[in-house]
């Protein structure tokens, strides 16, 4: 999954692609690098950033997703947590939603989730992005984060969400410290055995500058983002959002090649 942010703000690309003919080109670009997903979100959910209102929200989002239309009929997710703006979305185009509240934002996101009859990626966030940072806290914070996703499966199904069509995300960096986002990607197989499809995203995050001296800036954390991706995938994510695409594409063939070299040679 390649990400479009289509913000001024974003934690590692904002103001890049803030404009629809730049985040088209930059989503082509993606897919030309290997992408089978495209993820385009317009409000940025780093800690501390400003909401944005549902209308600058779709003007940012829906042309950026019309104008993909017309050039790839791969899938893409509207990265929102409002109801309104997926509906829209997928309305526009859009064959997925991918909410980093868990479908909780909203008290009708539940049932807009079911009529738009899209793969839902549900993903685990303590707190909202405005205070999320301030001393998180967990006892077993990998069993914590399974049975919330797990509970907000559930409600997604209750109100009509086909199991088939609801994915799960830990939620790296959305409400945890570094030691809590290592104990997710070093134990994710745990999320992964719960029977649903997992997506992970660590791609260019704080954690990998908190284990890198001295921290680098997000634009220059490819070498932790392919170790957290590797890290995901060997233990059974099915996909991974990630900023540098071409590169994630060669470290994962390479790693499948190993995978597969190993198993014919016994
Ligand atoms: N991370 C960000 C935004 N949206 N969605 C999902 N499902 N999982 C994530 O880890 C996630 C997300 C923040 O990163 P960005 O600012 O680079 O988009």
């Amino acid at each position: 999954m390649g990400i479009v942010n289509v913000t001024p703000d974003s934690f590692s690309d904002g103001g890049q692609h803030a404009d629809a003919d730049a985040a088209l080109r930059h989503g082509l670009a993606l897919v030309e690098a290997g992408a089978d997903w495209l993820d385009v979100g317009g409000e940025s959910t780093r800690p501390g950033a400003a909401p944005v209102s549902e209308d600058d929200e779709l003007a940012r989002v829906l042309p950026v997703i019309t104008a993909i239309r017309r050039h790839w009929s791969g899938p893409v997710s509207i990265d929102t947590m409002k109801p309104r703006v997926a509906r829209a979305a997928v309305e526009a185009g859009a064959s997925g939603w991918n909410d980093v509240s868990a479908l909780s934002h909203s008290h009708d996101s539940l049932e807009v989730a079911a009529a738009l009859k899209v793969p839902v990626f549900l993903m685990h966030m303590k707190g909202a992005p405005p205070t999320m940072q301030d001393a998180p806290a967990y006892g077993d914070v990998v069993a914590e984060v399974r049975t919330t996703l797990l509970a907000r499966a559930r409600a997604a199904e209750a109100a009509g969400v086909v199991r088939s069509d609801i994915w799960l995300d830990p939620g790296i960096g959305f409400g945890k410290t570094t030691a809590h986002n290592l104990a997710l990607t070093a134990r994710l197989s745990e999320l992964c055995a719960a029977g649903y499809p997992v997506l992970f995203g660590a791609s260019r995050k704080r954690m990998i500058a908190d284990l890198d001296a001295p921290a680098p800036a997000p634009d220059a954390r490819l070498g932790g983002s392919l170790a957290l991706a590797l890290a995901a995938a060997a233990q059974g994510a099915a996909m991974v959002r990630v900023h540098d695409v071409r590169e994630t594409v060669q470290a994962l063939s390479v790693q499948a090649a190993l995978d597969g070299a190993a198993v014919s040679a016994r």
